[in-house]
């Protein structure tokens, strides 16, 4: 490999790096996992909801047959209720990219007849940005709890180095 070659080599590698946890700041979450949305074998998406964290950022993947699904993205006694009359947002391509924008309950239901009231509703309850605070990380206020976070990123950036560094000595430099 002539120099110039290793030089775009090691800027891929480079960009790969700091690029990376850019893009996965925010998780990609589908609804259901391999189920997706539906009420085919009655996916209990509370069940799937509990025990997952929701930031704002994160995405939520619908996934469903657009002939017998869609998603309403509704107020919580609609939600409660089931009712899909007055529906804030719908989504029905069948394969909905949905980013949370907000901290807070977001209720999904499935507005076709009975399947809501069978089961297929979500609660998604999102908190803050998992990414660093945009506040100054050099304030005086106390540590948050995305100070581990943080703590992560830094060993991120030290692990960073490292690569840099290996990728260096393998390529010659
Ligand atoms: C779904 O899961 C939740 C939480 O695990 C549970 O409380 C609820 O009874 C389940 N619903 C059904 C219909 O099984
Ligand atoms: C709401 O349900 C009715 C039938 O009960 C159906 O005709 C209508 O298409 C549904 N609306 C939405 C937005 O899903
Ligand atoms: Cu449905």
């Amino acid at each position: 490999m002539d120099s110039s070659g290793k030089a775009g080599l090691l800027l891929a590698v480079t960009v790969a790096f700091w690029a990376g946890p850019a893009l996965s700041a925010g998780m990609i979450f589908t609804v259901g996992d391999n189920a997706g949305w539906t009420i085919a074998n009655g996916p209990n998406y509370t069940q799937w909801a509990s025990g997952k964290t929701f930031h704002v950022g994160d995405t939520l993947l619908f996934k469903y047959n657009k002939n017998f699904h869609n998603v309403l993205l509704v107020k919580e006694p609609d939600f409660n209720a089931c009712k899909n009359s007055s529906a804030i947002k719908e989504y029905n391509t069948g394969d909905d990219s949905i980013t949370i924008t907000s901290t807070g309950h977001h209720y999904y239901i499935c507005g076709f007849p009975g399947h809501c009231q069978f089961g297929q509703k979500v609660d998604v309850l999102a908190v803050g940005s998992s990414a660093a605070p945009s506040s100054s990380p050099t304030g005086s206020s106390p540590p948050s709890p995305n100070a581990g976070d943080r703590l992560v990123g830094g060993s991120l950036v030290f692990l960073g180095g490292l690569i840099m560094a290996a990728s260096c000595v393998l390529l010659g430099f």
